[in-house]
C-alpha cells in the first residue's frame, strides 16, 4: 500500500495513515494484507491515543500547578464508544476517514467494532460522561472515579417478545484506551475490629484491624476536551485479591479451591449492579461502593499531599463531588482517613469533610433511596459504623439541648430506628456535605418539600438547583453530523465552540429554503434508522411516518405503559374508520428493564405483542406501526435521536428528576410530548409553550390527590381506554394467554399509583394536537427549527460552569 495513494490526500491524512500503520505492525503485530477490523480498529485507536498524550502529560502539568480539582466519584459511566468522541473533539474525523480510505478501510465500519463501554445504567451514568467531557472542555482539572466492571450492562436479548439478559463482556478483546498503573495500587480493608491504642501524647486511637484487605488497581482512561485543549482522566478501580491463590491447597490437588478466595475478592469489579435481591449480592454491592469509593479517597489524599504537603489545605485545592448516594460511605471514609490515618482532631477533620463533600441527588422515589442494615454496616466496616454514630451524634445532639420535636429528630437522624435499623445514606450525604444539589428546578424543589424537608430547615442554605445538561459535541456535531453541517454553514464555525450561538437560528424558522434544509437532514437519519430497524426487528418501516420515539429504561414512572395504550387505543380507531385520514406514524421504543424488575419485563412483552398484532394486520398498512428496537446503549441512542420527530417525556409528574433525553431529542429538533415534571418545565420555558405538547396532571395536582387519599378510589376509566384495556383483557395481542397481562391492567384500573388511567384522556388530546401540527408541514418544521434554536441552555457547559462557581469554587476557562 503507497503511502501516497491519493494525490488529493492532505498532509496530515498522510502523515497519520503512516501512524496508523506502524500501530498495525509494531502495537497490533500483524500487517495490512492480515488485518482483520478489530486489528484496524486497534491501530487507529493506539494512532488516535499518541495525539492525545502530549496533551494529557501538559494538562496534567498544569493541573499540578496550584489549582483546584475536582473529583467526580460515581458509581456509573456510561461512556460508550471513545473513537469517535475523540476523533470529533480532536477535529480529526476527516483526517482519520481519509487517512483509513488510503488504505482500503472505512471508518465507520471501524466505528462500529468498538463495543459499548456500558459502564452504567442510565441517566445517572451518561450524565458524569457528559460532565467528564465538559469538565475537559471548560479546563477545569478533574478526575472521574469509578470502577472497571469487567462486565457492563447487560446485553439485552429479545425472543419471543421477551427481554432476556446476557452477560456484556466489552473487555473480551484488548481495549485500546486504557492506561493500567499496576503501581497505583491501594489498599481496601473490611471486616474485623477496632482496637483502641494509646498515642504516645497520651490519648487513646482508635486502629482498625480489618479482617482482609484487597488491592484497588487503577486503569486510567483519557477524556478529551473540546478541540483537545485539555485532557482529564477517569481512573476505574478494579479488585485484585492480595494472594494470587493458595500454592498450599493448588499442590494439594484442590485447584478450584485454591482460586475461590481470589474470585470472591475480585468478584467486586466482576459485574455492574450484582442483582441484589440476596444477602449476598446486597453485600457485594455495599462492598462495591466502599471499595471505588476508599480507592479514590486514598489515591486523591495522596496526591494532594504530594502536591501540597499539607492536609489542612484540602478543601481550597480538591471538591469531590458524590453522585448520588453510592459513594456516600465517603463521608465516614475521609473522617476516617484524616482521623485515624492523619490524627487530625475530630473538629478540624469535620471542617474538611464538610468543606470538601457535595452530594448531587438523582431521585426522590424511597424504594431507590439506599439505606444499608446497620448490621451489615458493622460487619463490614466496623469503624465506619462507629464514624457514623459519631457524626450523627454531633448532628442530633443540638437538638436535644434545644428539646426538638421526637418526630423531627427521628426523621433527621441518620439511623432509621423504625424499620430494622438501617442508615440513611441521603442523610449521612447531606450532613457530610457543603452542597446537596437537584438536577432541575422542580426536583429541588421537591427535594426540598419531600425527602429532605427535615434537613433542609436544619440546613437551610444547602440545597441548590444544578438542572442538568448534555454535551452537544456527542449529541448534536457528532451523531448528527449532516445537521451539525447545516447550522455551521448558516451560523458559522463559532457554533461547534459555543451553544448559546444556536439562538441564531431562531431566525431561519419561517425560511422554507431553511427549513427544506433542516427537513431534509431528518431525512437522511430516517432513512438510516429505517434500515437498522429492518436489520434488528425485521419490520419495513415508512421514512415519510412521523417517528414517535420512546427510548430510556424502562419503568413504570416513566409510563412506557401510557404509550403503548395509546397504541392500542389508535389501532382499535384506525380499525373502525380506516379511511380516516390518519397522519402514518411509527412508535419506536428501545429501553431495558432491571433484571429482576418483572413488572417492566411484562411492559416490553406487551410492547412487543402489540407490535405484532399490529404491524401484521393489513388494514393498519402505513398508519400505524410499533417497534422495539433491542439493547439500547449510547450508540443506538446516537442512531435514533437524530431520526426522532416526537419525543416522549411522559413520566408521571413529580417523579422524574430532570431527564437528560429530553435535551437530547430536543436539541436534534424533536418536538417533546411530556408531562411538568423534570427538566421538561424548563424545556418548556425555554421552546415556548407553543412548540412543544404538555399534556396531564403536574405534580401538585398528584401530590394533592395523593394527601386526599385519592390513590386508593377507583380511577376514573375514559371508555376509550376501557375499550384499549378490554383488547388486552380479551387477547387480542395473546390469544394463547390471554390473561398473561393481567397485573398490568389491574395496576391502571385499580389504585394506579402512576396516574396512566388518570392522564390518559389528556394525553390522548395531546397526541391528536401532535397529528394536527403534522398536517401543516410549515409549522411543523417551525416549532422543529426553533426547537433546536432554543435549547442551548442545556449544554452541560452551562452546567459545570454552574457546579464551578456555585460549589466547586474552582476556575473555568
Ligand atoms: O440526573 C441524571 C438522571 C436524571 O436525569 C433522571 O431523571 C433520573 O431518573 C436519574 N436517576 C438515577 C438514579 N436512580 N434512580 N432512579 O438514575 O438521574
Amino acid at each position: 500500500i503507497s503511502l501516497s495513494s491519493s494525490a488529493l490526500d492532505s498532509k496530515d491524512s498522510l502523515v497519520f495513515r503512516k501512524a496508523i500503520l506502524a500501530k498495525l505492525t509494531y502495537g497490533v503485530g500483524t500487517n495490512p494484507a492480515h488485518a482483520t477490523d478489530h486489528d484496524w480498529f486497534v491501530a487507529t485507536s493506539l494512532a488516535v491515543r499518541d495525539r492525545v498524550m502530549d496533551r494529557w502529560m501538559a494538562s496534567r502539568a498544569m493541573d499540578q500547578a496550584v489549582r483546584k480539582q475536582v473529583c467526580y466519584l460515581s458509581l456509573e459511566f456510561l461512556i460508550g464508544r471513545l473513537l469517535p468522541d475523540t476523533l470529533n473533539n480532536l477535529r480529526l474525523t476527516e483526517v482519520a476517514r481519509e487517512a483509513l480510505a488510503g488504505l482500503d478501510v472505512d471508518l465507520d465500519r471501524l466505528r462500529a467494532i468498538e463495543p459499548d463501554a456500558a459502564l452504567g445504567n442510565g441517566g445517572l451514568g451518561r450524565l458524569a460522561a457528559c460532565f467528564m467531557e465538559s469538565m475537559a472542555s471548560l479546563e477545569v482539572p478533574a478526575y472521574g472515579y469509578g470502577i472497571r466492571y469487567e462486565h457492563g450492562l447487560f446485553r439485552q436479548v429479545i425472543t419471543d417478545g421477551r427481554q432476556h439478559e446476557v452477560p456484556e463482556d466489552w473487555l473480551a478483546r484488548s481495549n485500546p484506551w486504557e492506561f493500567e498503573r499496576p503501581d497505583l495500587i491501594y489498599p481496601v480493608g473490611f471486616g474485623g475490629h477496632i482496637e483502641e491504642v494509646r498515642a504516645s501524647g497520651g490519648a487513646t486511637i482508635s486502629v482498625w484491624k480489618a479482617a482482609e484487605t484487597i488491592q484497588a488497581v487503577a486503569y486510567d482512561t483519557h477524556i478529551v476536551g473540546w478541540r483537545g485543549r485539555h485532557v482529564n482522566a477517569l481512573r476505574l478501580w478494579s479488585a485484585r485479591a492480595t494472594e494470587p491463590l493458595r500454592l498450599d491447597v493448588f499442590n494439594s490437588g484442590d485447584h478450584i479451591g485454591a482460586l475461590a478466595e481470589r474470585a470472591r475478592v475480585e468478584a467486586i469489579s466482576r459485574v455492574l449492579y450484582p442483582g441484589d435481591a440476596s444477602e449476598a449480592g446486597q453485600e457485594l454491592r455495599l462492598r462495591q461502593e466502599f471499595f471505588f469509593t476508599s480507592a479514590s479517597l486514598q489515591d486523591l489524599l495522596a496526591r494532594h499531599m504530594r502536591l501540597h504537603g499539607d492536609i489542612r489545605t484540602l478543601p481550597d485545592l480538591a471538591a469531590i463531588q458524590l453522585n448520588d448516594t453510592h459513594p456516600a460511605i465517603a463521608v465516614a471514609e475521609l473522617m476516617r482517613l484524616l482521623v485515624d490515618e492523619h490524627h487530625l482532631a475530630w473538629e478540624d477533620a469535620w471542617a474538611i469533610t464538610t468543606g470538601t463533600l457535595n452530594y448531587t441527588n438523582h431521585t426522590l422515589m424511597p424504594e431507590a433511596l439506599e439505606r444499608w442494615p446497620v448490621a451489615l454496616i458493622e460487619r463490614l466496616l466496623p469503624r465506619h459504623l462507629q464514624i457514623i454514630y459519631r457524626i450523627n451524634w454531633h448532628h442530633l445532639e443540638p437538638l436535644a439541648r434545644r428539646s426538638a420535636d421526637v418526630e423531627f429528630v427521628k426523621a433527621v437522624s441518620m439511623i432509621d430506628e423504625d424499620h430494622g435499623r438501617h442508615v440513611r445514606m441521603g442523610h449521612l450525604a447531606f450532613v457530610g456535605a457543603h452542597k446537596v444539589n437537584g438536577v432541575s428546578g422542580l426536583h429541588t424543589d421537591l427535594m426540598r418539600q419531600t425527602v429532605f424537608r427535615d434537613l433542609h430547615a436544619l440546613y437551610p442554605n444547602r440545597i441548590v438547583n444544578k438542572t442538568n445538561g448534555i454535551t452537544f459535541r456527542r449529541w448534536l456535531h457528532q451523531a448528527n453530523p449532516g445537521l451539525a453541517r447545516l447550522l455551521v454553514g448558516e451560523l458559522g464555525d463559532g457554533v461547534l465552540d459555543d451553544a448559546g450561538a444556536l439562538i441564531g437560528l431562531e431566525r431561519f424558522s419561517d425560511d422554507p429554503a431553511f427549513q427544506e434544509h433542516f427537513r431534509n437532514q431528518r431525512a437522511a437519519a430516517k432513512a438510516n434508522l429505517v434500515q437498522t430497524v429492518a436489520e434488528h426487528t425485521g419490520v419495513p418501516i415508512d421514512p415519510g411516518a412521523l417517528f414517535d420515539v420512546q427510548i430510556k429504561r424502562i419503568h413504570e414512572y416513566k409510563r412506557q405503559l401510557l404509550n403503548i395504550l395509546e397504541a392500542v387505543a389508535l389501532y382499535d380507531a384506525i380499525r373502525a374508520e380506516p379511511e380516516r385520514d390518519w397522519v402514518p406514524r411509527v412508535k419506536i421504543f428501545a429501553g431495558k428493564a432491571a433484571a429482576g424488575y418483572d413488572r417492566a419485563k411484562l411492559i416490553i412483552k406487551l410492547i412487543n405483542d402489540v407490535a405484532q398484532v399490529v404491524n401484521s394486520d393489513p388494514v393498519m398498512a402505513d398508519r400505524l406501526k410499533i417497534v422495539f428496537l433491542p439493547n439500547y446503549n449510547v450508540s443506538l441512542a446516537e442512531a435514533i435521536i437524530p431520526s426522532a420527530d416526537l419525543s416522549e417525556q411522559i413520566s408521571t409528574a413529580g417523579m422524574e428528576a430532570s431527564g437528560t433525553g429530553n435535551m437530547k431529542l430536543a436539541l436534534n429538533g424533536a418536538l417533546t410530548i411530556g408531562t411538568l415534571d423534570g427538566a421538561n418545565v424548563e424545556i418548556r420555558e425555554c421552546v415556548g409553550a407553543e412548540n412543544i405538547f404538555i399534556f396531564g396532571l403536574t405534580a401538585e395536582e398528584i401530590a394533592a390527590h395523593r394527601r386526599h387519599g385519592g390513590h386508593r378510589d377507583q380511577p376514573h376509566m375514559s371508555p376509550r381506554l376501557e375499550r384499549a384495556l378490554n383488547l388486552i383483557r380479551t387477547g387480542t395481542f395473546s390469544p394463547e394467554e390471554p390473561n398473561r397481562f393481567d397485573s398490568l391492567i389491574h395496576a391502571v384500573s385499580s389504585d394506579d399509583p402512576f396516574m396512566v388511567a388518570a392522564d390518559f384522556e389528556s394525553y390522548w388530546a395531546a397526541q391528536r394536537q401532535v397529528d394536527e401540527l403534522w398536517r401543516s408541514p410549515f409549522a411543523w418544521w417551525r416549532a422543529s427549527v426553533l426547537n433546536t434554536a432554543r435549547v442551548g441552555w442545556f449544554s452541560a457547559d452551562r452546567t459545570i460552569r454552574e457546579y464551578a462557581s456555585d460549589i466547586w469554587k474552582v476556575r473555568v476557562q
